[in-house]
This record gives C-alpha cells, structure tokens and sequence, in this order.
C-alpha cells in the first residue's frame, strides 16, 4: 500500500518461487509484490540480488555486532560440522559447550553469574529464564511465587511466556489468553518530559515505585520475578530514565524477587560495556542473551543465572534429573564453535568498548536530525538510536515504513517498529559510515511528503 502510494513508477513483480514462505513479522504481499533480497553481505554491507551495496544500519536485527561473514567465525563453524556435528546435551555432553559456557560466566557481570543454561533464540532464552524463576522459588519452599511481572511496551520475544510478560499490544492481541497471573510495570516513555534526552532521560525514575503498588497488590509472597528489557529495543528504543533500573533493584531486593534483564539486544557490547548490567552498575538474577553471542551467524541463545540459582537446585537425589527443562538443540556444537570464536574476535578487536568510544560521535550525528521534517524525538545510547516520526493521521506506522522503503531503494538498511526509526550499526563501524548514515537518513527525512 505505502509503496504504491510513494513509488507508483514501480510495477509488482511476478515471482511465484517467493510465495511458499510465510514470512515472519512481514508485510508478506508487499514484499512479494516489491521484493528486497540479499544474496551476500560483507563487514558493514549488504549486496542485493541486482548488485547493488546497502549499508546496514541495524546489524541485521541488532545481531551482527562484529560485522558480516566474519573469516574467523566461518571457519570454525565448517571446522565444527566436519569434527561433531551435533551432540546430545541430555545426559551427555561434548567438549565445546563447557568450553562456551566456562567462558561465558567469566565476562558475565560483576563475576556474580556461574552458571549458563543454552537456547537457540531470544524467544527461549526468555521462556527458559522465567521456567527458572519460578522452579527456582518451587525448589526453596516458596512454591506461591508464581506470578511474573514484565512491562508495558517490553518486547520478550514471541512464545506464550514471553508474550504474556511483554506489552505489545499487536504481539499478544491475537493469540487468546496467555499465561495467567502476569502484570505489568508502565513504560518508561514520556514525550513531555524526554523529547531529545541526550542518553540516559532526567525524569522518570519514580516510575519503578509502580512496582510497589504490584506488591501491594498481589502481595510479595506471589510474585517470581520482574523482566524488563535495560534499554527497550523493540518497542522503539526506550532508554531508562536516571536512577530507574537501581530503584527496581533495591524493591526487588527488599521483597525476595528476581530481576531478569533481557540482554537479547543490549548484551555484548551493544552500549559499550560487555552487558548492560556492567554498563548501568546495577546487577540484576538472571540475564537473557542471545543475537551477539554467535555474531547472528548460528542460532542460540541464554540464561545466565546468579551465584547461588543453580545451587538451589541441587538439593534433589544424585541420580534425580534437577530441573525439567531443555531444548533438543541446547548447547549445539556449532552454535557453540561459532560463540567461541565470535568471543574471540570480540576480544581481540576490543569491541566491548568499541561503542564506548564513538557514543559521542554517534550521539551527536544523530542528534542533528532535530529540526527534519515529522521528527517528534530522538533518543540515543551506546551505539543504538531512536528516531520518532509523526505519524500521518489514521496510517500508523505509515510514514516510518516509507522511510524505510526508501533508505533501502538509496543503499540503507534501517529497521522500523511502529513509527519509530530504531538505529543498531554493527560496532566495528567507522566514524565517516555514521556520516553517510546520517547524511542518507537527512536526504530521506528531508523528502518525505
Ligand atoms: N528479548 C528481546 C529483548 C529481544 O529484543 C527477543 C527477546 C527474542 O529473540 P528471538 O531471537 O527469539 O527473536 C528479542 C528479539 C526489531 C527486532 O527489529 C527485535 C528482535 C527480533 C526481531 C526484530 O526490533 N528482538
Ligand atoms: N515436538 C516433538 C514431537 C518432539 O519430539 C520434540 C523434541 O523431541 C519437540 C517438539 C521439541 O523440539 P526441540 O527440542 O527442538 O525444541
């Protein structure tokens, strides 16, 4: 529809071979009518099919943080299916999933996280995280904490766990009534007070005390765990206001429940810091991770849990099977291969702060959209960025999928969500490719009708 509106030079395309795929979370007749297809990538680009080179301003989708088709992770993905292919992790294991995970609980924050339970996505990294939560209370004698605590606008994914913690309303609203006993803090988000918040917005905190009222609520005694995203990725790029993870720390401390961050974008290096934990200073139970471990190269995904989860766990018989849970594929070896060596090129490259160092740069190249047409706010941290659009009255999500469309046609990849441009370059990207960002982005914006 908006490409018909906006580009009426382009006539849809006859191409039957795309029709047998159901595609995820897309206009699926637009595209097939219009389509944009990548047949390689390389660093900071993309390569169309008809050859032309698209810059990509969102690491896939906020995944491939060290750049595309990485040498290093390649060769010990080919390395690894021609050594073990696949491995069971039931009752048995194979060499680099302990490797992965020994290496994992040493870079996970304030060495307070010892042990790593294995997915294969974000999806189930959060399904496996609140499955612990409330086993893990279970296994104490505190069988009542049952109940979950997300956030309106949270993005946790798309099974019925993380739809049913998560608060958006297109995500859940078609798929009857969820997983019962949840709540929701409110989002963060204040156009009034936070319009143009240069990092981290002054107002806001009070908004965790909300979680003081659930208590009140539902009473302490119920009530597993709160997960909230650090930085809310997919909702649009919502930044936590000054002060607002550390007061939802200290009142679930004071009232015996876990704190679950979901990393699954701001893990591994995404604001300059190896987690988002490190990078606020607030330590939460558990943390979801998952995109950035293998580089978006293998699926995986998963749970890092506090000192002190695993061992509550560990109270049933020697023989006994501790925690009934588990995915066919969790720990696969090539997706372990291809996490190991996508840790090392982190390392090497120091692209853990590689963010830290050009936030600036990239806050203000950003920053100087304000004044373009339709643009209502724009909000930054670490190497992501927000940019909110009017929307044209009665057409939500119109006029940012427009942007879209034509940053694509001018050899940009941006990702949209509502009418919200959402920016997430790989990290190795380089000053002057932040120009032609916001150059390519300035010409779009400029033109829009
Ligand atoms: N938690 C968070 C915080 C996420 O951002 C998931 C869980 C689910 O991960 P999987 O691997 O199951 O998709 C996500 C995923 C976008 C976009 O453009 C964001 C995600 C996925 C696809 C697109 O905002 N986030
Ligand atoms: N459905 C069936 C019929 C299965 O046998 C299995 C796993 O054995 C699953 C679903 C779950 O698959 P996975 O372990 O890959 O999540």
């Amino acid at each position: 529809m908006v490409q018909e509106l906006t580009h009426p030079a382009i006539a849809p395309e006859m191409r039957p071979e795309l029709e047998a795929f159901w595609m995820p979370f897309t206009a699926n007749r637009q595209f097939k009518a219009h389509p944009r297809i990548f047949v390689s990538a390389k660093d900071m680009h993309y390569t169309t099919e008809d050859g032309r080179q698209v810059l990509d301003a969102t690491a896939g989708l906020w995944c491939v943080n060290a750049g595309h088709c990485r040498a290093k992770i390649a060769e010990a993905v080919a390395r690894q299916v021609n050594t073990l292919d696949f491995g069971p992790t039931f009752q048995m294991g194979h060499d680099v999933v302990f490797e992965l995970a020994d290496r994992l609980v040493k870079i996970a924050p304030a060495g307070q996280f010892d042990h790593v339970f294995f997915g294969n996505s974000g999806s189930e990294a959060v399904e496996s995280a609140l499955k612990i939560a409330i086993a893990y209370h279970r296994v104490r004698g505190e069988g009542t904490r049952t109940r979950l605590i997300g956030r309106e606008r949270g993005y946790h994914g798309v099974n019925f766990g993380g739809i049913s913690v998560g608060g958006i309303s297109t995500v859940r609203k078609f798929f009857g009534s969820l997983l019962p006993g949840v709540d929701h803090l409110p989002h963060t988000f204040n156009l009034q007070h936070q319009a143009f918040s240069k990092g981290q917005p002054d107002w806001g905190a009070h908004l965790a005390d909300e979680l003081e009222r659930i208590v009140a609520l539902h009473d302490a005694s119920n009530i597993a765990a709160v997960i909230v995203e650090p930085v809310a990725g997919s909702t649009g790029v919502l930044i936590p206001p000054k002060g607002y993870l550390q007061r939802l720390r200290q009142i679930c401390d004071k009232y015996g429940i876990l704190l679950i961050f979901d990393e699954v974008i701001t893990g591994f290096g995404r604001l300059g810091a190896p987690f988002a934990a490190d990078y606020f200073g607030v330590v939460p139970d558990m943390i979801t991770v998952a995109k950035g471990i293998t580089n978006g190269t293998v699926p995986m995904g998963a749970v890092f849990v506090r000192q002190g989860i695993y061992d509550a766990f560990m109270n049933a018989p020697n023989n006994a099977i501790e925690f009934f849970h588990g995915y066919t594929y969790s720990g696969h070896p090539v997706a372990c291969a291809a996490a190991i060596a996508t840790l090392d090129i982190y390392n090497e490259e120091g692209l853990f702060d590689r963010a830290n160092s050009l936030a600036d740069y990239w806050q203000e190249a950003v920053h100087s959209l304000k004044g373009l047409p339709y643009v209502i706010d724009i909000r930054n941290l670490g190497l992501v960025a927000g940019i909110e659009l009017e929307a044209i009255p009665g057409k939500p999500t119109a006029r940012a999928f427009d942007a879209f469309l034509r940053a694509y046609q001018k050899g940009l990849l941006i990702r949209t969500t509502g009418d919200i441009i959402a920016l997430s370059p790989p990290l190795i990207i380089e000053k002057q490719q932040i120009d032609q960002i916001v150059e390519m982005l300035g010409e779009i914006l400029h033109d829009l009708p």
